[in-house]
């Protein structure tokens, strides 16, 4: 049996590499290796594919290639062009690979297009049926069948993904992996001919319940310190030299992460670049985090308004805001290295609330880093916006993006205020607005 295991193209108005890579890919990749399955990775985001990296940017992030879709102004008024990011198609000729099976993940739900588009240029090419998997079928099943894919997959696990092979293929494959695939199994890294960058998980979901987020609905998995760290071993003998952590609740299960922490190698650079809990920060934590060279740390703040940390799941106060500021300025982090991110955009959220979270951020002396708001499908705030009618429930996921959903959704503060706050942030980034000044601003007046 032969599988192509494929990361489609991203369809957005923009897209950075954030240490990307599809995890989800290349946990089944080793699960079937450990079945006898023949595994083939086409990766379209990689960097190191020819003319697919246009900038190299700090610690192994950097910019893909992209080409223009389509203007998105007569369409839906949105002054934005649609770009298709990934390695130019003549990427798709090198395959010298008859699959039997052909696997595409995914991410973000309004990036469809771009997994629309790699399945079509997939059918063309092989005669092997395609399964779709990962974020977007499983948020948003109905629209996924849209795909041209074969057989979706909703959810997570590895037991899902040998029964879609059987019922494609007709053939039988080992079931070597079950429910326990978290601890088992390990990303399998070897397909990439270069790999400076990499991701870890030492967890997988979250326990909290945040109206604007859907990692809760993943459940909560843990996995040993050993794995983990056999995992980064593994990664450093493959030449890393960037590693980033993508859990969402790094800290819940702080002991353990800590033991992570003193055992990591000492020759990397380590980013969160996912939002760590304020809460669960302690003065050790900061300690470890500085001693073993993070470079990149984000706390999730969002908003500093209490009622409207209390209404989205009181993930984060104020107090637990500063403390963590605190702790990991003593322990010797910079403004530059440890951001706060911020929503903008959320529904009751003003300009005035959204200027005091920038401000409030700046004054204790960290990054202010906006997240445009987004509704995703399945969130609570998205049976809230259904219910109440502020959203049609089969609205085209594209309009979904946190950059284009405040250009004609009524229910945030709009895109005017949004820009100008972000107009606000940038000319204090590009020192044409001294912190001062920025501290001073008159919502009334700006
Ligand atoms: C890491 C991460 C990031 C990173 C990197 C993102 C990137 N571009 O790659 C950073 C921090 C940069 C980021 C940023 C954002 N993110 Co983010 N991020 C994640 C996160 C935490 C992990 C994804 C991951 O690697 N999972 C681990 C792997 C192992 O899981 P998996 O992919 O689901 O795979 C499993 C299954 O799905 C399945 N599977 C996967 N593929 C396939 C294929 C087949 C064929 C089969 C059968 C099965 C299968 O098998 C796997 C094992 O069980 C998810 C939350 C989450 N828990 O998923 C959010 C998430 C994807 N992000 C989200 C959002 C909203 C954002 C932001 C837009 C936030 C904002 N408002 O600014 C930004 C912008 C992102 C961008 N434009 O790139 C949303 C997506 C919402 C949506 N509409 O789709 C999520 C779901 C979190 C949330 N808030 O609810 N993010
Ligand atoms: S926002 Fe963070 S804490 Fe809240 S549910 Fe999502 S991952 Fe968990």
């Amino acid at each position: 049996m032969k599988a192509l295991l494929v990361n489609p193209y991203i369809y957005d108005v923009s897209a950075y590499d954030f240490w990307l890579k599809p995890v989800g890919l290349l946990y089944i990749a080793s699960a079937l290796k450990k079945s006898g399955v023949e595994v083939k990775l086409l990766d379209l985001l990689d960097r190191s594919l020819p003319n697919n990296n246009v900038h190299e940017g700090p610690y192994g992030t950097g910019k893909f290639h992209s080409v223009i879709i389509k203007s998105l102004m007569e369409e839906y008024g949105i002054p934005r062009y649609l770009k298709r990011y990934g390695a130019p198609k003549e990427v798709f000729n090198s395959l010298d690979f008859e699959p039997d099976v052909i696997m595409i993940t995914s991410m973000m739900t309004y990036w469809y297009g771009g997994v629309f588009e790699t399945i079509k240029i997939l059918k063309s090419r092989f005669k092997a049926p395609i399964i779709l998997g990962g974020n977007y079928p499983t948020l948003l099943p109905k629209h996924a069948k849209r795909s041209g894919a074969d057989e979706i997959v909703v959810g997570e696990g590895i037991p899902k993904v040998y029964d879609a092979i059987e019922k494609l293929t007709g053939a039988k494959v080992e079931h070597a992996i079950g429910n326990d695939w978290f601890e088992l199994l390990k990303p399998d890294y070897s397909f990439y001919k270069s790999l400076k960058a990499a991701v870890v998980h030492t967890t997988f979901g979250c326990p909290f319940r945040c109206t604007y987020c859907i990692a809760w609905k993943k459940g909560f998995k843990v996995r040993s310190v050993e794995s983990v760290l056999e995992e980064i071993e593994n990664l450093k003998s493959q030449g890393v030299k960037d590693l980033a952590f993508y859990d969402d609740a790094l800290l819940v299960r702080r002991e353990r992460f800590k033991e992570i922490l003193k055992n990591l190698p000492d020759e990397m650079n380590y980013h969160l670049p996912n939002g760590i809990h304020a809460k669960l920060l302690d003065e050790e934590t900061a300690m470890l985090l500085k001693k073993k060279n993070f470079k990149t740390i984000r706390i999730g703040y969002e908003t500093s308004d209490v009622e409207l940390q209390r209404k989205t799941g009181g993930k984060v106060s104020n107090e637990a805001f500063y403390n963590a500021v605190k702790l990991l300025k003593k322990a010797g982090f910079t403004e530059k290295e440890v951001g706060a991110y911020l929503i903008v955009g959320l529904p009751g959220q003003s300009f005035e609330s959204a200027l005091r979270d920038v401000k409030r951020v700046v004054e204790v002396g960290v990054k202010p880093v906006i997240n445009e708001y987004t509704l995703i499908p399945g969130s609570i705030d998205w049976k809230i916006a259904v219910n109440e009618k502020l959203i049609d429930e089969n609205v085209d996921p594209l309009l979904l993006n946190n950059s284009l959903m405040s250009y004609w959704w009524k229910g945030s503060m709009g895109i005017e205020k949004i820009q100008l706050l972000k107009g606000i942030l940038h000319k204090y980034t590009l020192g044409k607005l001294e912190r001062e000044e920025l501290l001073n601003l008159n919502p009334e007046n700006v």
